[in-house]
This record gives structure tokens, C-alpha cells and sequence, in this order.
């Protein structure tokens, strides 16, 4: 009778470590699942799009823009992502080109080959024009130029 307490004992301690045992197993199961869950959920969603969804991407070089019209809502965000076509080489604004809108107060320059982003919140309905005034004569240009349509 006094024998079977101590053997008891250990009984009792050795459950309590597979105990113990199974919960770190089962908290090991848990990281990794989570690990590999959050790996595969990241591998297939689409990558984080730019800040605001409203990008309008417009491209400059000496024939002109590659859009002649932009329609945008008023009161909504949008950036406008300029980039030069022409290089450093060029002998007439040394391959830069410029977005501007002076009803808003808009300008980007983007570098030669390079691109440029603008923000801005247009705030009145209405049409007018960008421009360039860098390049071939500057906003004289009918290349150079489209229509900037705030729409309600
Ligand atoms: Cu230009």
C-alpha cells in the first residue's frame, strides 16, 4: 500500500509532461499552420496597388502626349504619373517634359526617361487644358497640349 503511492506520483508527473508535451506540439502546429497560411495568402493576392486607385498615366516626348483627353470626377483624388519617352540628349528641354493645369495650380516635370507623379484634388467642374511648356515652342504647341475634363 505504501509502494503503489510513490508509483502513482510518477504516473501522474509523467501524464503531466505528455501534457505538457502535447500542447507545445499543438503550439508548434498552430505557428506553422499560421506561417504557411499567411505565406500562401500572401503569395496569391495581388500585390498592393499604388496609393490612390485613381493613377492616370500619361507619357511625354517630342510628338506630343500619349492622351489628348483626361476625364477625371471632381472632388476626387487622382495622381497623374508624367513620363518623358525622350533622353538627356535632346536638344529642346533636354529631354524633359512638363503636366500643368493653371486652373488647379498643377505642375510635374518628369526627367528625361524618368517619371513624375502629381496629386491633386480638382475641385470645380469643367474642361481645360494641360500643357507642356518645355519643349517645341512650349504650350503654343498643339502637340503639346490636350483637355483636362472635370466631370460631376
Ligand atoms: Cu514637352
Amino acid at each position: 500500500m505504501m509502494k503503489s503511492r510513490p508509483r502513482k506520483k510518477s504516473q501522474s508527473r509523467r501524464a503531466s509532461r505528455q501534457w505538457f508535451r502535447a500542447i507545445i506540439f499543438a503550439g508548434i502546429v498552430v505557428v506553422v499552420l499560421g506561417l504557411t497560411s499567411y505565406l500562401l495568402i500572401s503569395a496569391f493576392s495581388p500585390p498592393t496597388p499604388p496609393p490612390a486607385e485613381n493613377t492616370i498615366d500619361i507619357s511625354a516626348a517630342m510628338n506630343g502626349f500619349s492622351l489628348s483627353e483626361i476625364r477625371v470626377k471632381v472632388g476626387q483624388s487622382i495622381n497623374v504619373r508624367l513620363t518623358s519617352l525622350d533622353n538627356q540628349y535632346h536638344g529642346d528641354g533636354g529631354g524633359k517634359h512638363q503636366w500643368a493645369v493653371d486652373e488647379f495650380g498643377v505642375s510635374v516635370i518628369a526627367p528625361p526617361e524618368g517619371s513624375n507623379l502629381v496629386t491633386f484634388t480638382p475641385d470645380k467642374t469643367g474642361s481645360y487644358t494641360f500643357y507642356c511648356d518645355i519643349c517645341c515652342g512650349g504650350r503654343a504647341n498643339p502637340t503639346m497640349q490636350g483637355t483636362l475634363i472635370v466631370e460631376a
